[in-house]
């Protein structure tokens, strides 16, 4: 067999096994067979030596095109290859559009936040500042100033969670307020809501943590109606127009004279149900004027200042506002349960 018909039938044999490549390993074997070092044409360059030397120029151009042709047939079906598996892979990877969403888990605010936020806004509409402060405290603040004697009940160690004498988890948010007096800027209106601790037992109406607002407002010439014309407002804007108070006399150590406020039942509007178990009545919160000593121990003088001050439960809001019977419900975190609101 002569040169030009071993290289035709080595062409011939690189085209099969090329075309049967199906991937790019099969196609780089397919290449060292053929053009490698150890490979069928490199064989046939190294048995030139045997080739007469007028005829080798002629074969070696031979053995070339032979190389190049074998050269371009594997970029050939290199480049079908990629492009096979580039197609494969799209058509894997297609992106269906039409799919629904995967709908993400967004937050709800908490019944507390969204009474609280509302107590905030009718507040701040009758020019009220919302401020904070610390829910550990000194008893000093939490008890001393607000004329809460050494002998009160509230400062029994079954009651309060104290750190060590000087030191105790606020029982009430009052300290904000006294704190806000001793800065001197008058006159005050504010509310202060917050975290406050007492040593109860967990029940439907009872937890040891729990939340209060409470409202302050000192000036000249502030009376208790003053204090009956903004807590009758403020249960309007909270429970309706056809909302009614009723204050009931009481004793607070920080106020003077004190009182409860009861609310119309929104439920029956007064007549009497289960919801205000059959009074027409809701006890909401406890308020009153600012005792002198405590506007005294607060430094401000009590003979040309006086106020008002009140506190309510926040949860105590947000049970009655989104009639729910157990307090526990809301410590839970149960989201079937929150996002209800
Ligand atoms: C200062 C002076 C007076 C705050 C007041 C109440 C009445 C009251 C309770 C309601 C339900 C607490 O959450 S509760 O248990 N609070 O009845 N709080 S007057 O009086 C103050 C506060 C600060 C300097």
């Amino acid at each position: 067999m002569d040169m030009k018909e071993t290289l035709q039938r080595l062409s011939e044999q690189a085209r099969k096994q090329i075309e049967a490549a199906a991937d790019p390993e099969k196609l780089n074997e397919a290449r060292i067979t053929f053009l490698g070092k150890k490979g069928e044409l490199t064989a046939i360059l190294k048995g030139m030596k045997n080739v007469s030397p007028e005829d080798r120029p002629k074969v070696g151009q031979m053995v070339n095109e032979a190389r190049s042709e074998i050269e371009s047939m594997l970029e050939k079906s290199r480049t079908e290859l990629e492009k096979k598996i580039r197609e494969e892979k799209l058509k894997t990877e297609v992106i269906d559009v039409t799919l629904p969403a995967r709908k993400s888990l967004i937050g709800h605010r908490h019944p507390n936040t969204i009474a609280l936020e509302e107590v905030e806004r009718i507040f701040i509409g009758m020019g009220y500042e919302v401020v904070e402060g610390p829910e550990v405290e000194y008893a000093d603040y939490n008890f001393t100033k607000l004329n809460i004697p050494e002998d009160h009940p509230a400062r029994d160690e079954q009651d309060t969670f104290f750190i060590n004498n000087e030191i105790l988890l606020r029982s009430q948010t009052s300290p904000v307020q006294a704190r806000t007096m001793e800065q001197g800027k008058l006159p005050i209106r504010m509310i202060a809501p917050g975290r406050v601790f007492r040593s109860d037992e967990v029940d439907a109406t009872h937890s040891p943590s729990f939340h209060q607002i409470e409202g302050l407002v000192i000036d000249k010439h502030i009376t208790f109606a003053d204090l009956k014309g903004t807590l009758q407002e403020f249960a309007v804007e909270l429970f309706g127009p056809e909302t009614r108070t009723k204050f009931r006399p009481h004793h607070f150590p920080f106020t003077e004279p004190s009182a409860e406020m009861d609310v119309s039942c929104f439920k029956c509007g007064g007549k009497g149900c289960r919801f205000c178990k059959g009074s027409g009545w809701i006890e909401i919160l406890g308020c009153g004027m600012v005792h002198p000593n405590v506007l005294s121990m607060c430094g401000i003088d009590p003979e040309q200042y006086t106020g008002f001050a009140f506190g309510v439960g926040l949860e105590r809001i947000a049970l009655l506002k989104y009639e729910i019977d157990d307090m526990r419900l809301l410590y839970e975190n149960d989201t079937r349960f929150l996002k209800q609101f």
